[in-house]
C-alpha cells in the first residue's frame, strides 16, 4: 500500500471553487505515495477524521497569513489573505502534530508550521529586514534565484548537502523561530529559509521543491518525506502545539 499523503487545497471563493496546483499532486504521485487533497473546511471532526486515514500532511504554498497570524497588527503589506484558509490550515497542522505525524510544510506552510510552535513571522521582509535581498525575485518558481546553506547535523544537509540554489516567491518570513524546531538553512541575508523538527520528520522550506524536481535533492526531498510516511515516524512534538 503506497502511504496517504493529505494535501491542503486553496479556494478561489468568489468562483465557488477547491484548487491546488499540480505541481503537488506529480511530486506525491512519481514518488511512490497516495495523494489526497483536503479542501478547505472549518469542521474539527472532518479535519481530524480526514488526517487520521493519512500518513502525513504536506503544507503547500499560497497567500499571506492574516492579521490574526501576526504580532503586529498593522494591515499593511499582506497579499491575498484568506481567513478561511489560515484557520483551516492551522487546523490541520495542529493535528498532524498532536498525532505525531510526518509534515512537509511549504512556503507559507512554512509559515503556519512555525506559527503552530509559538513563533512568529516578518510581515514583510522588505521593510522589516535590512538587508534582505530579493525574496521575490521568481513569482513563478520554476527557476532558482538564490542560494541557501544548510546546517550540519539535520535531515535537510544530509539530502542537500552544504548549499543549494532554490526558487523565491515570498515576502514574509520566519522571525522568532517556533518551539521544537531547528533551523535547517539560511540564505546570505540571515533570514531562516528552512526548519525541521528536534525528532521525527518534520520539514518546512521556504521555497517551492515540487517546481524544481528536475534537480535530484529537491525530488529527493519529497522521497524523504514519503519514506518517513510510509515507515509513520513519529514526531513528538505532540505537547507544544499552540492552544493544547
Ligand atoms: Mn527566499
Amino acid at each position: 500500500m503506497k502511504p496517504i499523503i493529505g494535501i491542503s487545497c486553496n479556494q478561489r471563493k468568489w468562483a465557488g471553487e477547491y484548487y491546488l496546483r499540480t505541481d503537488y499532486v506529480r511530486a506525491i504521485v512519481e514518488n511512490e505515495g497516495a495523494p489526497l487533497l483536503i479542501p478547505i473546511n472549518q469542521d474539527s471532526k472532518v479535519l481530524m477524521d480526514s488526517l487520521e486515514r493519512c500518513e502525513g500532511l504536506l503544507l503547500t504554498g499560497g497567500g499571506d497569513l492574516g492579521p490574526d497570524f501576526h504580532q503586529n497588527r498593522l494591515p499593511l503589506f499582506l497579499e491575498n489573505v484568506d481567513k478561511e484558509r489560515d484557520w483551516f490550515e492551522f487546523g490541520l497542522i495542529k493535528v498532524a502534530l498532536k498525532t505525531g505525524k510526518p509534515v512537509l510544510a511549504v512556503c507559507r506552510g512554512l509559515q503556519v508550521l512555525n506559527m503552530a510552535l509559538h513563533g512568529t513571522l516578518y510581515r514583510d521582509i522588505n521593510t522589516e529586514l535590512l538587508n534582505s535581498g530579493a525574496h521575490q525575485r521568481d513569482s513563478i518558481g520554476y527557476e532558482a534565484s538564490h542560494v541557501v546553506y544548510f546546517k550540519e547535523n539535520t535531515r535537510l544537509f544530509n539530502i542537500f548537502g552544504e548549499e543549494a540554489f532554490v526558487n523565491s516567491a515570498h515576502h514574509q518570513g520566519i522571525k522568532d523561530l517556533g518551539k521544537g524546531l531547528i533551523i535547517g538553512a539560511v540564505s546570505a541575508d540571515g533570514l531562516i529559509e528552512a526548519v525541521e523538527g528536534e525528532e521525527g520528520f518534520i520539514i518546512g522550506v521556504q521555497w517551492h521543491p515540487e517546481r524544481l524536481l528536475h534537480i535530484p535533492p529537491m525530488n529527493q526531498l519529497y522521497v524523504s518525506f514519503i519514506e518517513a510516511c510510509r515507515n509513520k515516524v513519529k514526531t513528538g512534538l505532540n505537547n507544544l502545539v499552540v492552544g493544547c
